[in-house]
């Protein structure tokens, strides 16, 4: 049986840590448990963010100040569990940002690799290493670590789209570097679309590397391509009871997901499918393309409709249900997981 006294170490073991103190030193077995916990005890909360409700106070922050101004203008999601904190999860920044027609938002490029996944598109622009893509609702977005981007506007429609980047995995290796360019905009060095030209049609050449080292070398994932797919498997596959119909973003070089520390895939769930339950490791943001879901994570539940965002911490059981046909993207650090072996899931 256990005999510890929940009013703390005795007398002469107090006098002890205040004596090794301002050596500098502590006692592991004070720490331990708290160091190395049964399974993980995520700090962070379950939530959902409203998209109507965050796009009516975007656009009142683009009417406070320019993109130029900001820099980046982005409301951040913040984690309720640690206001302040940038974290939408343990290790993940997301934001919802705005570009207002015929703004740009100025180059700049940093060792934290970011995507986006787009909501209103219109056809506003992010210039990744000198290329330009266009962007439409639901394309996925992606700007490598250390790659020049920018964004701009040339039509008079707003670019609204959410923001996820490893920048907390980044900072905790003390690794952040960043940089601005004296170009507010890249030259484009090549055409719309080149990417997708040379590396998304199942080929490679030779002797090439990648241009992006251990990031996919397609930078936008067009929505349509990808629900095709889906909906493709959706039509002649059995649906898997924790994961519905899910398809993986894929780096085409290595079959691997698209970045080095961030996993992404895109769901379908038809009206009335029930999930069973699941636990996994990775922190994960869902953005709701389509359709409605409700959603039972830890202690909180709610529903979801189209451009809502939902925060679904490490090792909380979950399910979700779908009220109407949906379509969901999520992104995770399951990918960093993966390469340290640490990634684990639990279904019942
Ligand atoms: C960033 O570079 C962008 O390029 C958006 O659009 C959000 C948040 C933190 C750090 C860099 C962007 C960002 C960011």
């Amino acid at each position: 049986m256990q005999t510890t006294i929940a009013a703390g170490p005795s007398k002469e073991r107090q006098a002890f840590y205040d004596k090794i103190a301002p050596k500098h030193l502590s006692p592991l077995w004070e720490a331990l448990k708290g160091l190395v916990p049964v399974e993980p005890r995520s700090k962070f909360t379950p939530h959902v963010w409203r998209f109507d409700e965050c796009r009516a106070l975007l656009m009142e922050a683009g009417a406070l100040l320019t993109a130029e101004e900001a820099e980046r203008r982005v409301l951040v999601f913040e984690n309720p569990s640690m206001p302040g904190g940038s974290r939408i999860t343990a290790t993940m920044y997301s934001g919802m940002q705005l570009i207002l027609p015929g703004e740009i938002a100025a180059a700049h490029r940093h060792t934290a690799s970011a995507l986006r996944l787009v909501l209103e598109g219109n056809m506003g622009y992010t210039a990744v290493a000198g290329e330009r893509t266009l962007m439409e609702r639901g394309d996925f977005v992606i700007t490598p670590n250390w790659a020049w981007h920018d964004h701009g506007q040339e039509n008079d429609k707003p670019v609204i789209w959410i923001d996820g980047l490893d920048l907390h995995i980044i900072n905790f290796f003390e690794t952040a570097f960043s940089e601005h360019s004296n170009d507010k905009m890249q030259l484009q060095a090549r055409q719309i679309g080149e990417s997708q030209a040379r590396w998304g049609s199942n080929m490679r050449p030779f002797n090439t590397p990648s241009p992006f080292g251990a990031t996919t070398p397609i930078f936008n994932y067009k929505y349509k391509a990808s629900r095709e797919a889906l909906m493709a498997v959706a039509a002649s596959e059995s649906i898997d009871p924790h994961l519905g119909y899910a398809l993986r973003y894929v780096n085409p070089l290595d079959g691997g997901w698209p970045m080095p520390l961030i996993a992404a895939w895109l769901t379908h769930l038809p009206k009335g499918f029930e999930s069973r339950e699941l636990r996994c490791t990775d922190g994960q943001t869902i953005v709701m393309l389509e359709g409605e879901l409700h959603v039972e994570a830890g202690d909180k539940s709610f529903t979801a409709g189209e451009g809502d965002v939902v925060a679904l911490p490490s090792w909380v059981w979950r399910k979700v249900r779908a009220s109407k046909d949906a379509v969901f993207f999520t992104f995770s650090d399951r990918s960093a997981q993966e390469k340290l072996a640490i990634y684990r899931e639990e279904r019942r």
